[in-house]
């Protein structure tokens, strides 16, 4: 087994792959297909053609290669004639199992879960989403290189002496692994500290946000561009978005809000990623709304709205306000349409791509805030002009005028916000915005 800097090396010198992926018998052959052709879009994401894909049922697990014997020497033939360099296995692979096939085949042989950690890797851009992806790789390798170093030393001959050089060597390379995780773990507590007095710097201001979640390559991205015309990074490439980017929009009746993109969801995310994004993606939950942007032309329409949903619920976030978006609409024709709209009635279909249902999509946002948000009337003192500024930064300030004793301000403001300027309510039948 190679060493992580030694396997990003070689990783990135690979270029034919085999693809395998293991069903059981009684599972859906098009559920099978399209998990295939996902793991073929990861694999290129990451630079990798795929020259072949296999789909094998087994009748009974062989622990020692995961699959058979015959299985084992009919792919080592496969290797040969297709020049393939690479194998990606659908499935989890033991430590041991990726060892044996390594070993058995003389090329590189990875899972489905390395290959999420890697994209992760190549995509992190901020301080510390680079931290939280080198967490979660240590804590993938630790095990693998304990078991490869075990192995190794048990390969050396087996003398006393030699053993316990291995034992030591085995010793000292947990210890390494050990350490650096530790510190990158204090690292990210410095990192997401910083990132925690923002957070409470921005929950002081009282303007409402909304963020985006849904699975990979649904398009969220490219409707925070189109609600926000900003330049945030577009491709079509599988978790373009690591860090959550925030922007800021306006309403049609200029209220100002802000809009978080996050980091897509995807079907057996390796849990250490999960953990790892766990803290960044919390920050993105405390949105007032969530929009759930599936892409609506997919055939696993319903499977990645399952995965959102889950992931949701594992964030604590399962009740949160959210809209159901299914995007790319202009892939779509009359007929699926109005499939979609009888499927999910509560949903509405847009189009990052031509603009199409985002007029609607956030009317139906401006509905919901308006349940939160209420206009209110204060009667600032003159010696609060304090307060008058703050309004003006943090919130939506409708209209102004003098009155006897001060200012009267008509501000949006939500419950809590409300309660803190209670001193100063009052009631009126002055109309803002008139
Ligand atoms: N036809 C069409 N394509 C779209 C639309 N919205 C996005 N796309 C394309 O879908 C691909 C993925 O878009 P992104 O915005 O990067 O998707 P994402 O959800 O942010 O993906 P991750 O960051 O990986 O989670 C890109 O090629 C977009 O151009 C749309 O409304 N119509
Ligand atoms: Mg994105």
């Amino acid at each position: 087994m190679l060493s992580w800097s030694k396997r990003d090396i070689f990783l990135s010198t690979c270029e034919q792959s085999l693809l395998v992926g293991i069903f059981d018998a009684d599972e859906m052959q098009t559920n099978v297909y399209a998990h295939l052709n996902e793991l073929q879009s990861l694999v290129e994401t990451l630079g990798i053609s795929v020259k072949k894909s296999l789909l094998l049922t087994l009748k009974s697990i062989n622990p020692r290669h995961l699959i058979g014997n015959g299985k084992v020497d009919e792919i080592a033939q496969i290797i040969v004639d297709e020049e393939i360099d690479l194998v990606v296995f659908d499935n989890d692979l033991s430590p041991a199992q990726q060892r044996n096939l390594e070993n058995r085949w003389e090329i590189a042989v990875i899972d489905r879960q390395e290959i999420i950690l890697d994209i992760f890797a190549t995509r992190a851009s901020t301080r510390e989403a680079v931290l939280q992806v080198s967490l979660a790789r240590m804590k993938y390798s630790l095990p693998r290189l304990t078991r490869a170093w075990t192995h190794l030393s048990r390969q050396r001959g087996g003398a006393r002496g030699n053993r316990g050089k291995g034992e030591t060597q085995l010793e000292t390379d947990k210890r390494l692994v050990l350490n650096k995780i530790a510190r990158l773990k204090k690292d990210l507590k410095k990192v997401s500290d910083q990132r925690k007095i923002r957070r409470k710097r921005r929950l002081e201001r009282s303007m409402p946000s909304v963020s985006l979640v849904g699975y990979t390559n649904a398009g969220k991205s490219a409707l925070l561009n189109s609600i926000s015309d900003s330049n945030v990074l577009v491709r079509n490439k599988l978790f373009a978005t690591l860090d959550p980017t925030t922007r800021c929009f306006a309403l049609q009746d200029g209220r100002e809000l802000l809009i978080t993109d996050t980091v897509g969801f995807i079907r057996k995310l390796p849990h250490g990623l999960i953990e790892a994004f766990k803290s960044t993606l919390e920050e993105a939950l405390h949105a007032d709304v969530l929009f759930h942007v599936v892409d609506g032309s997919s055939d696993e329409l319903d499977e990645h709205i399952r995965v959102t949903y889950r992931v949701l619920r594992e964030l604590n976030a399962g009740d949160k306000k959210q809209i159901l978006v299914l995007n790319k609409a202009d892939k779509l024709n009359r007929y699926t349409r109005e499939e979609l709209r009888m499927r999910y009635p509560e949903s509405l279909l847009v189009s990052a791509r031509s603009g199409e249902g985002i007029e609607d999509l956030l009317q139906t946002l401006a509905g919901i805030l308006n349940d939160d948000y209420q206009v209110i009337t204060l009667n600032l003192p003159f010696n609060r002009w304090d307060l008058r500024a703050k309004l003006h930064r943090d919130s939506t300030v409708l209209r102004e005028k003098y009155s006897d004793e001060g200012l009267v301000i008509a501000v949006r403001l939500n419950n809590q916000e409300k309660n803190r300027f209670s001193p100063y309510l009052i009631d009126t039948d002055w109309i803002p915005g008139k």
